[in-house]
């Protein structure tokens, strides 16, 4: 059975993280009907990380992209979001509909930040609409350095 995932950061085409995403793109781009803020954060000794935060009607609707998963892969995708970890993200469903036709909307599991990690005490910037890849920049040149 596969889920829907919605993903907005290192998970996307093009970003980090891609080859990380097992799913099957659905066309087109989504956006969640919600406003959620999304930062980019830099951690202590770690990378520049996008953070959709888990308070919504906070930021900007944030663009992403939709895949569907297979079940069997989404626990190695948790673990990779470290889901179920203090630090981690977790997983929740979200309302999205598509940026080219706004009458499709659908649910997708999205990995956000829980509001309790709200980053005030972390250097960060935002809140942005998309997470781009001049955000990803400084992930870059971190993953490089492994
Ligand atoms: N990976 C997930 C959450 C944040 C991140 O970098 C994603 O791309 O949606």
């Amino acid at each position: 059975m596969p889920i829907r995932l919605f993903v907005y950061g290192t998970l996307k085409a093009g970003f980090p993280n891609h080859h990380l995403n097992t799913g099957r793109r659905l066309p087109g781009r989504y956006i969640t009907c919600q406003a959620f803020p999304l930062y980019v954060v830099r951690l202590p000794a770690e990378d520049r990380a996008p953070w959709l935060m888990n308070l919504p009607g906070q930021g900007h609707c944030v663009t992403g992209e939709v895949y569907e998963v297979d079940a069997a892969d989404l626990p190695a995708i948790d673990r990779l979001e470290e889901v179920g970890q203090p630090t981690g993200y977790e997983r929740v469903s979200l309302a999205l509909r598509s940026a080219d036709d706004p009458s499709v909307q659908l649910q997708a599991q999205a990995y956000l930040k829980p509001a309790a990690q709200w980053p005030r005490c972390l250097a960060h910037e935002g809140p942005y609409a998309e997470y781009t890849l001049d955000h990803a920049v400084g992930y870059y040149l971190i993953q490089d350095g492994f």
